[in-house]
């Protein structure tokens, strides 16, 4: 049988995702996210999680490590930044916008550097299991505890000297490394994003409330609230305005910029005619590597029918002429739910071009 290797230092662990581009890297004590339990329970009552499943389907299992790995003793977590050194321009015609995060898939080369580090730990005979985006773990908590960034008042986790455009990671091991302690809150006297969000979904300093949130609204199933439909504008997944707003990221992230790799070309603006020309194989192909409510392409073609209502005024030409054509012919699709929101899009329509 193989001898076990030695534990890997810190040192060499942060090197090995600085290799994967894991630019900011931590450690955080693997005790119950008593804080994060807290939040996720009371949330959840006061309806904030807006029917949510993620971390919100169990609490108690969401943030506690030991759950996610037996005899657990660290948790190592690292940001990798997803601002792009390309800003592909806006296209002609009914064009939507996506999240930065969502452009090109920046997990799959998080989740290889967390397994990078996986490996070498366990190769030393401990534990070890990675989590980005997953269930089992609330990794802005984590993040916050291992002193990789400050919570800011829009809810996310910014690092200093660089912002908030980092997706974040963590690796839940029986190994043990030094941890690390929260930072000083970094926001001071700003509120600009309170202020910025579409929809006054931040409700209070860290504190989403997800029935307003468009990044949400654009995800759960269903019909799209109408008080929010003009807010969403162009927006077709994702929404960046609580980030776009804030200094310290806007600024500071200028320095921490990646190239678009991907297996698809960047997807930062989508044509919302073409959209709802697709089959459903077609948005699957195009679009499945975002999360997709009940596997249902439908909610795609909701989010785009609206979109349309509020771009659609601003098309000339055969542009304006297809929007129509297009609007008319959802109006009477057999999905009740698609033929509403085309409906509300046509007289949105009508109403600022009469
Ligand atoms: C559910 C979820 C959402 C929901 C709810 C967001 C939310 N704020 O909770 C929706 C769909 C709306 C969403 C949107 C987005 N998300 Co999201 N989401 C998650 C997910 C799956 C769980 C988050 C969670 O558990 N929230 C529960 C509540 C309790 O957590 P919280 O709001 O962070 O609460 C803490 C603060 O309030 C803080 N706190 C307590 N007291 C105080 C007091 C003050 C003054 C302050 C400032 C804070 C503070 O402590 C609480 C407990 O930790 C995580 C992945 C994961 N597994 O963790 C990604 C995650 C949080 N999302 C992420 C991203 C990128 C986004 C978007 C930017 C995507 C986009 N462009 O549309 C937006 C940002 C919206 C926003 N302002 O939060 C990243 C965040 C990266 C970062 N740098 O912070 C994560 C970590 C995914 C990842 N692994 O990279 N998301
Ligand atoms: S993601 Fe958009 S809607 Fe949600 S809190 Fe931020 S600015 Fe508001
Ligand atoms: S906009 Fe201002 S208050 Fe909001 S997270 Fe950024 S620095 Fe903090």
């Amino acid at each position: 049988m193989r001898r076990p290797d030695p534990l890997p230092t810190w040192e060499e662990i942060v090197a090995l995702g600085a290799e994967h581009g894991l630019t900011h890297m931590g450690v955080a004590p693997a005790d119950v996210l008593q804080r994060a339990r807290t939040a996720l329970h009371e949330r959840k009552a006061a309806g904030l999680h807006a029917g949510m499943g993620f971390t919100y389907r169990n609490p108690d299992r969401s943030t506690d490590p030991e759950r996610a790995v037996a005899g657990a003793r660290s948790i190592i977590v690292a940001a990798r930044p997803y601002r792009s050194t390309d800003e592909p321009d806006r296209p002609e015609g009914a064009q939507a916008r996506v999240g930065r995060y969502a452009w090109v898939d920046h997990y799959a080369p998080l989740r290889d550097g967390l397994r990078a580090i996986t490996q070498r730990i366990r190769h030393a005979g401990q534990r070890a299991v990675l989590f980005a985006d997953d269930n089992s773990i609330v990794d802005r908590e984590v993040a916050h505890l291992a002193g990789i960034g400050w919570f800011g008042k829009n809810a996310n986790i910014l690092v200093p000297g660089a912002g908030s455009y980092f997706v974040l990671g963590c690796v839940v091991t029986t190994a043990e490394y030094p941890v690390g302690a929260p930072l000083d809150d970094g926001c001071g006297s700003c509120r600009r994003c309170l202020d910025g969000c579409p929809t006054g979904a931040i409700i209070a300093p860290g504190v989403v409330d997800a029935r307003r949130c468009l990044a949400w609204l654009v995800q759960q199933p269903g019909t799209f609230p109408v008080e929010y439909r003009e807010s969403l504008g162009d927006r077709l997944y994702g929404c960046d305005d609580c980030q776009e707003v804030c200094p310290p990221t806007v600024r500071l992230g200028e320095r921490h910029r990646v190239p678009l790799d991907g297996d698809h070309p960047p997807q930062a603006w989508v044509d919302v005619l073409d959209m709802l020309d697709a089959t459903d194989d077609e948005l699957i192909v195009r679009y499945g590597r975002w999360y997709l409510a009940d596997r249902d392409p439908r909610w795609w073609r909701r989010n785009a029918l609206v979109v349309l209502g509020n771009v659609a005024a601003d098309l000339r030409g055969a542009h304006l002429e297809r929007a129509r054509l297009t609007l008319e012919r959802y109006r009477a699709d057999p999905d009740a739910i698609l033929a509403e929101h085309a409906d509300w899009s046509a007289r949105r329509l009508a109403s600022v071009t009469a």
